[in-house]
């Protein structure tokens, strides 16, 4: 009750006019119905709870849509958003599959935009470190409250007009499980919509369910209006040049203004389970994860689950779906994206995947690479910014040999393409979102509300260069540290160009809630809060001196799983190594692989590298965290230094 009387006090949306309230608010299908005056088009308004109905007058009133839709999740509230869609030119129809959907955005509106967002606090010291002076912070964007509320008054007033105003009630993870949490999104995008429904609990139970637990986060969003009036593409409206995406964990609310595009739109996903969930969980004592969540059952029948953090587009969807190479293994997915870790009464670390579905990169997945994924993504999915076949499929980078004889193909911006165009016809970033339930092999737990036990966590990036395919951290505080230490070659899933190798800390740095300095605190801290796992680092992106993978990774990657899976249950197969536990020669199962492997190149420590490695670290700590990074990790370095100077 606090939280609602909290709420209902607060004036997130500054000083907006506030139309006449209508006395007809109760009939049953909204067509009399209203909200401050504004037509109810669809849903009931008598199922808002009082706190979520405060929220969508709020929301009204600043927005100032032409009506307002309370999303059901129905199959026929589905349909009608498709057909509006498709009068619209959003999506086009991909007849060659069953209920698929080909969506291209504006080119401007492709990715994340990792600039413009921020995490608003009264003190700019909870959501960033500190860097040395002179230094620009590269862990976070802080913005002032006032700044915060001037933000949204720029941008918002009216920015709904002519629009329809959807009201997407969702859970991330499995509906009335202790460990999940509710959302409202207040969307001007029926894509948004769609997509919720494919990759949130999403509609008529989750209202339901705010009868019983009053609390939710708020995320409001629009595609925004450029200030000019003019709309370049009008079948995917959005505002680039004002693009902001905007968290104020104090009060569980997320504000996103200007693009249509994955991240920047499902609040569900970054903004909620990761920004917003890493400062609920720092607050209840559990971790919200950029990582993916899976089982391994080997040949004895024994099962694990084991979950993986890498930075976007490094891996977790096709690791989450690995068909093993090794006989005798099989692979469960649970996630493939966030998992929220917590430790039960037991002690034992417990995981769920919070979301419902699949917005993953679509050019590299092919039946070579990811045939669970090519077996779960033709029927009831939205693809954004691939390419088009004239037998109305898809087509990307990676499919070649899924392609049709003699098929014209369209690039994702319409353009006609052949090979010769000199240009990708998929937008590297571009992707499929799909329900995660029609995975092959989805996990028989994956909505267990409890999560599912896990025996060991991984840390991996694209590293071409000296850091080998794995390797075990010596204690929770030395793979703290290698969490901490992460760096990878930057992809296409945010704005950065060209391929730098840049520091991404626990795969979270576009992620954080709050200050990473008091993150790695708090994942310090867990080992006093049950039993941890073992922590590991992979790297399936070595090159070889003729520039190619040294490691053929996919299918290929069980026989790491399997090495790591030994380690977990005590098996004493390692070699210690300046940087940690390694398989020695004979402990990492090659055997008939197809290719073949230069072991020593592909585990050794070259030292001038590594010794580059440390004083990189070193003066990225420094620089970046100061004194809000823990002694421990900076002892952790130390020693790493120490082993190193010894190779
Ligand atoms: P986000 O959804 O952005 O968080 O990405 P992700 O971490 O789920 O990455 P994903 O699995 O989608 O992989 C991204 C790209 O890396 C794809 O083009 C894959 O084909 C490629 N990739 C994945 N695993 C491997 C591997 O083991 N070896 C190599 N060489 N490439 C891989
Ligand atoms: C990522 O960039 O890590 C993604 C895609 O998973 S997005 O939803 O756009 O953040
Ligand atoms: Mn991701």
């Amino acid at each position: 009750m606090p939280e609602i009387i909290e709420q209902s006090k607060q004036v997130p949306f500054g000083n907006c006019p506030v139309p006449q309230q209508n006395k007809n608010q109760q009939s049953n299908f909204g067509l009399y119905s209203h909200i401050r005056g504004t037509n109810v088009s669809y849903g009931n308004v008598s199922n808002l709870t009082p706190a979520v109905k405060i929220f969508v007058e709020e929301s009204v009133a600043l927005c100032q849509p032409d009506q307002v839709h309370i999303c059901d999740g129905s199959d026929i509230e589905n349909k009608i958003l498709l057909k509006l869609m498709l009068d619209d030119g959003t999506i086009i129809p991909l007849p060659k599959y069953e209920n698929c959907w080909l969506a291209r955005t504006n080119p401007a509106d492709v990715a994340r935009v990792e600039a413009r967002t921020f995490i608003c606090t009264e003190q700019k010291n909870e959501s960033v470190p500190t860097p040395m002076e002179g230094v620009k912070g590269t862990l976070g964007n802080w913005i002032s409250p006032s700044s915060f509320d001037q933000a949204i008054q720029e941008r918002f007033p009216g920015c709904m007009k002519g629009r329809t105003m959807y009201i997407v009630p969702f859970s991330m993870g499995p509906l009335g499980s202790p460990l999940s949490k509710i959302g409202i999104e207040v969307t001007d995008s029926p894509y948004v919509v769609a997509s919720m429904r494919i990759m949130a609990r999403m509609g008529a139970p989750v209202l339901e369910q705010l009868k019983k637990q009053e609390e939710f986060v708020r995320a409001l969003h629009s595609v925004g209006k450029p200030s000019n009036g003019v709309i370049e593409h009008s079948s995917w409206p959005c505002d680039p040049e004002r693009t902001i995406i905007l968290h104020k964990p104090a009060e569980n609310l997320i504000v996103s203004y200007g693009s249509g595009y994955g991240g920047n739109s499902l609040l569900g996903k970054k903004c909620f389970a990761l920004r917003i969930g890493s400062t609920i969980a720092k607050r209840e004592g559990w971790l919200a994860e950029h990582m993916l969540i899976l089982g391994i059952t080997d040949p004895k029948g024994e099962k694990k689950y084991i979950t993986a953090a890498f930075p976007s587009a490094c891996g977790k969807t096709n690791l989450a779906m690995l068909n093993p190479s090794l006989a005798g293994y099989k692979v469960e997915c649970v996630g493939d994206d966030i998992a929220w870790m917590k430790f039960d009464s037991e002690g034992v670390l417990r995981a769920i995947n919070p979301e419902n579905g699949f917005f993953g990169v679509a050019p590299g997945t092919s039946v070579e690479t990811n045939p669970i994924a090519m077996a779960t993504i033709f029927k009831n999915t939205i693809f954004t910014n691939v390419a088009y076949t004239s037998d109305g499929g898809v087509y990307w980078e990676g499919m070649e040999s899924s392609l049709a004889p003699g098929v014209q193909i369209t690039d994702w911006q319409g353009k006609p393409w052949t090979k010769d165009s000199g240009e990708p016809a998929a937008h590297p970033n571009s992707r499929f979102c799909t329900p995660a339930g029609q995975c092959p092999i989805i996990d028989t737990h994956w909505e267990n509300p409890q999560g599912v036990p896990i025996s060991a966590i991984l840390f991996g990036g694209r590293r071409p260069e000296g850091v080998p395919l794995v390797y075990e951290s010596r204690s929770w505080a030395h793979g703290v540290f290698v969490g901490a230490a992460m760096r990878s070659e930057s992809t296409a899933a945010a704005e950065h160009k060209g391929k730098v190798i840049m520091h991404d800390p626990f795969a979270m740095r576009p992620f954080f809630g709050y200050n990473f300095g008091h993150y790695v605190q708090h994942w310090l801290s867990m080992e006093n809060r049950g039993n941890v796992p073992k922590i590991f680092h992979v790297n399936w992106f070595r090159k070889g001196s003729n520039g190619k993978f040294i490691w053929p990774g996919y299918g290929e990657n069980s026989r790491v799983l399997e090495w790591i899976l030994r380690r977990c249950s005590g098996e004493q197969c390692y070699a210690d190594s300046a940087i940690g536990r390694i398989p020695a020669e004979g402990d990492l199962n090659l055997e008939s692989m197809k290719v073949n492997i230069d072991y020593k190149e592909l585990f050794s420590l070259p030292k001038e590298f590594w010794l580059e490695e440390v004083s990189e670290i070193r003066n990225y700590f420094e620089s970046q965290v100061g004194s809000d990074l823990p002694e421990d990790i900076y002892n952790e370095l130390n020693q790493l230094k120490e082993h190193i100077a010894k190779i």
